[in-house]
């Protein structure tokens, strides 16, 4: 075909792409590659938030708004390539919430699940279905869907943790529903440490049986047992990809704590650098202890305590720990293992 034959085929076609367009469709040719892609191509991009320069913003937020009017008192952390969506991921929302001393964030609850990981201040709780849980610097709180839930400060400091939420996931099927409670304050229906103590010891009440669909009724990973774990791990030898790292459970089940959010914690002994790891579930990382640097793709950001970066989907990730380095992550791999979906490369 000469060059004026091509420019007559390609004007025929582009009259009829316009023709079909007002009927609302399209040629699938034209976005096929995009469509079934041959690995994944995430409009995600790695990004980190250093606390210490994102702090004073959140504590401001603390002298403009009140909790209540609020209602959640939260700066989301939204990926630089999707500002507008609320997301940190295609699937996964992460804020920062803050609860000044005196302060309740009022009872509700919603289809959307949600974690906390607690990161600065001491004295405020959270509360759910009926039982309260102080919260302490590295604890792994869930609200499960449909959980009513309330924060209060009884401390006399700030307090500031990282919410985890599955909102992009719950937006894309339109299922969100949410109630708010009757009161702003839940009636205290068990006393505190209970259902840590009746499920939470490896040993679970008699008529317990859950599916592997249900959320774990522990919904406080205390940050002691997971770091009693970590060094109790790491008395043997680290494991290239992911040095010592545990990912957290219902025990009664073995799955992930809630079924559209794993969480994982993992120490990386000082001097160690992981070998390159690829994964589908973009994740979510927070530095609990210690300091170092993640190389994402082509970018490398150094970190400390309580900075947060998101790696994409299929985006290669390489750690190394300048000390002793404890990090908490999150993701929504359970969803993508039940789906068949989770791929991972280990470089
Ligand atoms: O604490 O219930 O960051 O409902 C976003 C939505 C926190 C919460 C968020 C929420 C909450």
């Amino acid at each position: 075909m000469n060059a004026s034959a091509q420019d007559a085929v390609k004007d025929e076609r582009a009259q009829y792409y316009r023709r079909i367009s007002g009927q609302n469709m399209t040629p699938l040719w034209e976005v096929l590659g995009a469509l079934v892609p041959k690995a994944p191509k995430s409009p995600v991009a790695p990004a980190l938030w250093r606390y210490g320069e994102v702090r004073e913003h959140v504590m401001e937020a603390g002298r403009l708004i009140t909790a209540s009017e609020a209602e959640r008192r939260v700066l989301v952390l939204e990926n630089p390539a999707m500002r507008g969506n609320s997301s940190i991921t295609q699937s996964l929302y992460a804020g920062l919430q803050l609860i000044m001393p005196g302060e309740v964030a009022p009872a509700h609850r919603h289809t959307q699940s949600a974690l906390r990981l607690v990161l600065d201040g001491e004295g405020a709780y959270t509360a759910v279905d009926g039982e309260r849980t102080t919260m302490r610097r590295g604890d792994f709180i869930i609200t499960p869907s449909w959980t009513w839930h309330d924060h209060g400060n009884l401390g006399s400091e700030p307090v500031v943790w990282l919410d985890g939420l599955d909102i992009p996931t719950v937006r894309f099927f339109d299922a969100g529903f949410a109630e708010h409670g009757a009161a702003a304050l839940q009636q205290t229906a068990r006393p505190e440490g209970d259902s840590l103590a009746r499920y939470g010891h490896n040993m679970v009440p008699l008529d317990l049986d859950q599916k592997a669909s249900e959320p774990t009724k522990v919904f406080v990973y205390p940050f002691a047992q997971t770091k009693e774990a970590l060094t109790g791990i790491a008395r043997t030898a680290p494991d290239a990809h992911f040095g010592h790292k545990l990912r957290y459970v219902n025990p009664a089940t073995g799955a992930s704590p809630m079924p559209t959010i794993g969480a994982f914690a993992q120490l990386l002994p000082g001097g160690f650098e992981t070998q390159p790891y690829r994964c589908t579930d973009a994740t979510v990382y927070v530095c609990l202890e210690g300091a170092g640097s993640a190389t994402i793709g082509d970018t490398t950001y150094t970190f400390g305590p309580n900075d947060v970066f998101v790696v994409p989907s299929w985006h290669t990730l390489n750690l190394r720990a300048s000390e002793e380095t404890i990090l908490f992550s999150f993701s929504d791999r359970p969803m993508q293992q039940a789906l068949g979906l989770w791929r991972e490369e280990k470089i």
